[in-house]
């Protein structure tokens, strides 16, 4: 059968964890308009039994490193980039032609890519025309596919030239998986995700979650998480008023976990300070950023 390893790169919003998404056919990553959203490398696996086993990494967008976090962050890419079979080069069908060419240019990928181009929900006939003929004359380019990720539209395509692109393998996972992290990664990036959706500019950026409790009771599970943050202030923000952005958050998340899980949940979330949790070793070891 066909298997392998395709990984998606592109730059921060192009819209990768939702073509993840999308091409799995379920939400395994948070998505959010805010830069950073992703922090680790996320598999997915698509698997359809002898016949193919796609193995899919989402990365964090690439950028340049402020704190350690950030590192972290380019080390899971730059993982990414050397064990792959393929790569989708995902770029946001209206963005800069010329910076999306030099970023792509710069991974200087030893194994073929398919540029992918997204957002065309967004874009008018001649800017899809325009940026076809520009990626087609590039030298990494071996197809270029215009797609929206966020409408699923031509995902079955892209689909289909994925798996006419990958290697004769065994399949490296059990049919029966969707990933290799474990449940609760997810759970904790739901709560992450109203994080990003629920809170203005800054608090994302010094907030993680941790999973400290997770209990499969008889009728339901039993899930606890910290929101970690740097500062009092922003704790006091993420209480609310009267405890009411907590509530918020614990509420909206519940609803996407219980979802994912099919399960009914009872989420209890508990709110605390590490200062400067973004640039401590142990701290960022603690939180799963290795
Ligand atoms: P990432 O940072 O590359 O992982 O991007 P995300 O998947 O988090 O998406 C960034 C933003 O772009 C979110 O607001 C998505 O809803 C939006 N987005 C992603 N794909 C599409 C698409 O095909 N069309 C439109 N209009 N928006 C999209
Ligand atoms: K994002
Ligand atoms: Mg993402």
């Amino acid at each position: 059968m066909k298997a392998g390893f395709v990984n998606i790169f592109g730059k921060p919003n192009a819209g990768k964890s939702t073509l993840l998404n999308a091409l799995l056919g379920e939400k395994l990553a948070i998505v959010s308009s805010k830069v950073q959203t992703t922090r680790h490398r996320i598999k997915g696996f698509l698997t359809e039994p002898g016949e193919y086993q796609v193995i899919f990494s989402d990365t964090p967008g690439i950028i340049e490193p402020k704190y350690k976090l950030h590192e972290r962050m380019m080390q899971a890419v730059k993982s990414a980039l050397e064990d792959a079979d393929l790569a989708l080069l995902l770029a946001d069908i209206n963005d800069s032609l010329e910076e999306n060419n030099e970023l792509f240019t710069a991974l200087k990928l030893k194994v073929p890519a398919i540029v992918v181009l997204n957002k065309a929900d967004k874009a008018s006939k001649g800017r899809i025309a325009e940026a076809e003929t520009f990626y087609a004359k590039q030298p990494y380019a071996k197809k270029v596919l215009v797609i929206s990720a966020l409408k699923s539209q031509q995902i079955d395509l892209l689909k289909q030239t994925i798996i006419g692109l990958l290697p004769e393998n065994d399949p490296f996972y059990s049919e029966d998986d969707l990933t290799d992290l474990p449940t609760k990664f997810f759970v904790g990036e739901m709560v992450r995700e109203k994080i990003y959706e629920l809170l203005g500019d800054e608090i994302p950026y010094h907030a993680t979650v941790m999973v400290n409790e997770f209990k499969e009771k008889e009728t339901l599970i039993k899930i606890q998480a910290d929101i970690v943050v740097q500062r009092e202030s922003q704790k006091a923000i993420l209480i609310g008023a009267k405890g009411s952005m907590i509530k918020q958050i614990g509420s909206l998340a519940r609803t996407d976990i219980e979802q994912f899980l099919q399960q009914k949940v009872f989420l209890e979330l508990h709110i605390k300070v590490r200062p400067k949790w973004r640039d401590n070793d142990l701290h960022l070891k603690e939180y799963g950023y290795f």
